[in-house]
């Protein structure tokens, strides 16, 4: 089974130095592959017929030895879905030619991107093609006949319905997969992130489903660790939301995750771990992710051999931790927290509401005293991926700390916090906030507007 990292991200790529690390994260993982398919690299999307120049292809060549040389597989993707006619034998060979300058620098496993795309055939190809699908079909079955001729493979195909809701939430029904999955080379593989872009779980039921559409099991993309899509977040945590019980569903599992590169171990590390233990639990896995992680944290200026403390890792790890959750502690003090405010004027001396105070009292001060001990640590890289959202972090805990200890004074039923100049200097600002703001929303998250 496929089972590593792919670079596919919009936003800045990583560094030659940095996919060097990750082929060793990749392989210390137990996993086996890294595709390279940055968006921000215009010859894998906005030109993809262009092919690399001399010194790009001399990057490219040291990858892939690298690769080798850990015993990894290497794909390189191609993503010509933006503008490719597909009925124009000429831009079918141009794609071959890519390809060729590639497997002449040792690359053999390709990807076919068509995602992010208008679902629909361009005008130009109507006539020569039943379907969308076909089309594409038409262009990846060439390919893996070419790369088969050449002792290549595998070659993953990535549909423009690469997900349940791209499928209009009805996989069975979907026109387009079925065409695929009976047009495509059974050869071929083909991408699926979920029932979602970023799916909270992804059951076997539901893989069951896609794999009887595409007439074979499909390689999860998974972007549970991608943040290019809001770049107010950053995912340190643990991979979620997926059972074991998936694994006989799928062909493969090829994660796609944070631009911050340094911010990666722990995601990387879990999903290797999910991949290949039989006994994966999510705990043990974090707890074993953060281990190995420390050493990255050691101090620039004490004893060599000295790192910051799992405990403060684990805080760092809770702060930025899934997409869809914070982790279980740091969870536990939100809920604290919101006990401490669910009446207007709570009674602040009651053991309880104290005990509470303390609680997050305590929690400020592990942020504080994470936060400091970044600052000193050797890995500036690492330092600065997390910097920026320690910073809000910090901010935040400070804040909600003071309007706890403001309710605590027993302030008169109509008094107000003295807070209001945060309004302006810490709440984010402009045009999208003042978007957001014009679409107002309950704590439930329904709109209203009017009244
Ligand atoms: C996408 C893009 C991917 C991006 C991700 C998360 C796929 C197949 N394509 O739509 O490049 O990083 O979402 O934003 O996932």
């Amino acid at each position: 089974m496929l089972t590593g990292v792919i670079e596919g991200f919009y936003g800045r790529a990583w560094r030659p130095g940095q996919r060097l690390t990750m082929l060793d994260w990749v392989a210390e993982a137990g996993m086996n592959t890294f595709v390279y398919a940055p968006k921000d690299d215009i010859h894998v999307r906005a030109r993809w017929r262009q092919p690399y120049d001399h010194a790009q292809l001399d990057t490219l060549a040291e990858l892939c030895r690298a690769t080798e040389s850990r015993d990894i597989g290497f794909m390189v993707a191609i993503a010509p879905c933006l503008d490719i006619t597909y009925s124009d034998p000429a831009e079918l060979d141009l794609l071959l030619r890519r390809m060729d300058q590639l497997i002449g620098i040792g690359v053999r496993q390709f990807s076919l991107l068509f995602d992010d795309i208008p679902n629909e055939l361009p005008e130009q190809d109507r006539s020569h093609f039943p379907s969308f699908a076909a089309a594409q079909c038409h262009i990846a079955n060439a390919a893996i006949a070419h790369i088969r001729a050449k002792g290549g493979g595998p070659l993953i195909f990535c549909p423009t319905e690469y997900c349940g809701r791209f499928a209009g939430g009805d996989v069975p029904g979907s026109v387009y997969l079925n065409a695929v999955g009976r047009t495509l080379d059974p050869e071929i593989d083909v991408f699926w992130t979920g029932p979602e872009i970023v799916s909270p779980q992804i059951t076997a039921a539901s893989l069951a489903e896609v794999g009887a559409v595409l007439h074979r099991k499909p390689v999860i993309w998974e972007n549970f660790h991608a943040n290019d899509y809001d770049i107010r977040r950053i995912y340190a945590g643990p991979l979620g939301g997926r059972d074991r019980d998936i694994l006989p569903l799928i062909s493969g599992f090829i994660t796609n995750p944070n631009n911050e590169f340094p911010a990666n171990f722990v995601p990387i590390r879990t999903t290797g771990c999910f991949l290949n233990d039989p006994d994966y639990t999510l705990e043990t896995g974090l707890e074993e992710a953060i281990e190995a992680w420390q050493p990255a944290f050691a101090y620039a200026y004490r004893e060599p051999s000295e790192s910051m403390a799992i405990g403060e890792i684990r805080l760092l790890v809770e702060l930025v931790y899934q997409p869809f959750a914070c982790g279980p502690e740091v969870d536990r003090l939100l809920r604290v927290a919101d006990s401490l405010l669910a009446t207007q004027r709570p009674d602040t001396d009651a053991l309880e509401w104290r005990a509470g105070f303390a609680e997050i009292e305590a929690l400020k001060d592990r942020v504080d005293t994470l936060f400091e001990h970044m600052t000193e640590i050797e890995d500036r890289d690492l330092f600065h991926a997390f910097h920026p959202y320690l910073w809000e972090a910090r901010e935040e805990i400070e804040h909600l700390l003071a309007y706890l200890a403001w309710l605590r004074e027993k302030p008169e039923p109509d008094a107000r916090f003295p807070g209001g100049e945060r309004i302006h200097n810490f709440y984010r600002r402009g045009f999208s906030v003042a978007v957001q703001e014009l679409l107002k929303r309950d704590r439930e998250g329904r709109y209203y507007h009017g009244a």
